[in-house]
């Protein structure tokens, strides 16, 4: 595997910054062919132009069309990268399945999409509803697949409440017992997933991979028919 150029890894910060779409994935393509780790380019390289932005926002210097436009240059680098990962699980026994997607309210995509990538891409079963996802649409998807894990994501202090809510919608649906619950998202800690009952917290996708294989791994073996 290729090493990535503090140059070009600067070069792939830069093209988020700048909201340039056709920069960051020409920068991925180049990556690839060079032999680089799709997952390197991504937490090295784009993701920390996605926390400048962020900090550029909060500070003022940032507004929110140009908020859009990084997220338009990290959907392009994605759009090159994310199936150069998901090959990587092609071959693998099922892990488990996910139910996954960004509750209700928060249109926030990048992070959840690249967990379900990384959880694909070693093993597990991934079921994405998406953005804006109510308690109860969790639920109801858990149940028809009947799935191991719920991963909910969430990017805003208003709307990580409703990670409470999908707990609970678990709980009302009498599915708590067999369905772990993680939760994720930039404003989201281990504390929080402790006092709203989940099982668990990852601060990226390769520790949400982590955690999920954790989760399984505590799950009650059925009782044989
Ligand atoms: Co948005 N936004 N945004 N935004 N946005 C944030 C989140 C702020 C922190 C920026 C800031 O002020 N510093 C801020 C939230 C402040 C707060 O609540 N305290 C904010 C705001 C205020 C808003 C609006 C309200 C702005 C407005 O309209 N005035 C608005 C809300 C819209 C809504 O959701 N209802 C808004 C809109 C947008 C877009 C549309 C312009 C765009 C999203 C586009 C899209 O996703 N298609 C956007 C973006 C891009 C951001 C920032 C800049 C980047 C988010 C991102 O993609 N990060 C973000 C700044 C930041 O987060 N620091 C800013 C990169 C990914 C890889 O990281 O943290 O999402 P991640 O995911 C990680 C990790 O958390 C974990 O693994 C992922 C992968 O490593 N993880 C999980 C995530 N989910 C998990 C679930 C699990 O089960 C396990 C792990």
């Amino acid at each position: 595997m290729g090493r990535i150029s503090d140059e070009t890894l600067n070069a792939m910060r830069q093209s988020i910054v700048d909201g340039a779409p056709d920069t960051a994935s020409d920068l991925a393509r180049r990556a690839i062919a060079a032999g680089v780790e799709p997952l390197e380019a991504i937490n090295d390289g784009f993701v920390p132009g996605m926390h400048a932005v962020g900090e550029q926002f909060a500070r003022g210097q940032m507004f929110l069309p140009d908020m859009m436009a990084s997220a338009e240059a990290m959907r392009a680098a994605m759009a090159v990268l994310d199936p150069e990962l998901k090959k990587q699980g092609a071959d693998r026994p099922v892990a488990g399945t996910v139910v996954l997607g960004t509750t209700k309210g928060d249109i926030h995509e990048i992070g959840k999409t690249l967990v379900g990538t990384l959880l694909a891409a070693h093993g597990f079963r991934v079921h994405d509803l998406g953005v804006d996802v109510s308690a109860e649409q969790f639920a109801s998807k858990a149940r028809e697949l009947n799935a191991d894990i719920v991963g909910v994501s969430a990017l805003l202090t208003t709307t990580m409440r409703n990670q409470r809510g999908v707990v609970e919608a678990l709980v009302k649906a009498g599915l708590r017992s067999q369905t772990k619950v993680m939760v994720g998202g930039a404003p989201v800690t281990r504390q929080w997933a402790e006092e709203i009952g989940a099982d668990g917290y990852a601060k990226d996708a390769m520790t949400a991979v982590a955690l999920a294989r954790s989760l399984m791994e505590q799950k009650p073996v059925p009782e044989p028919a």
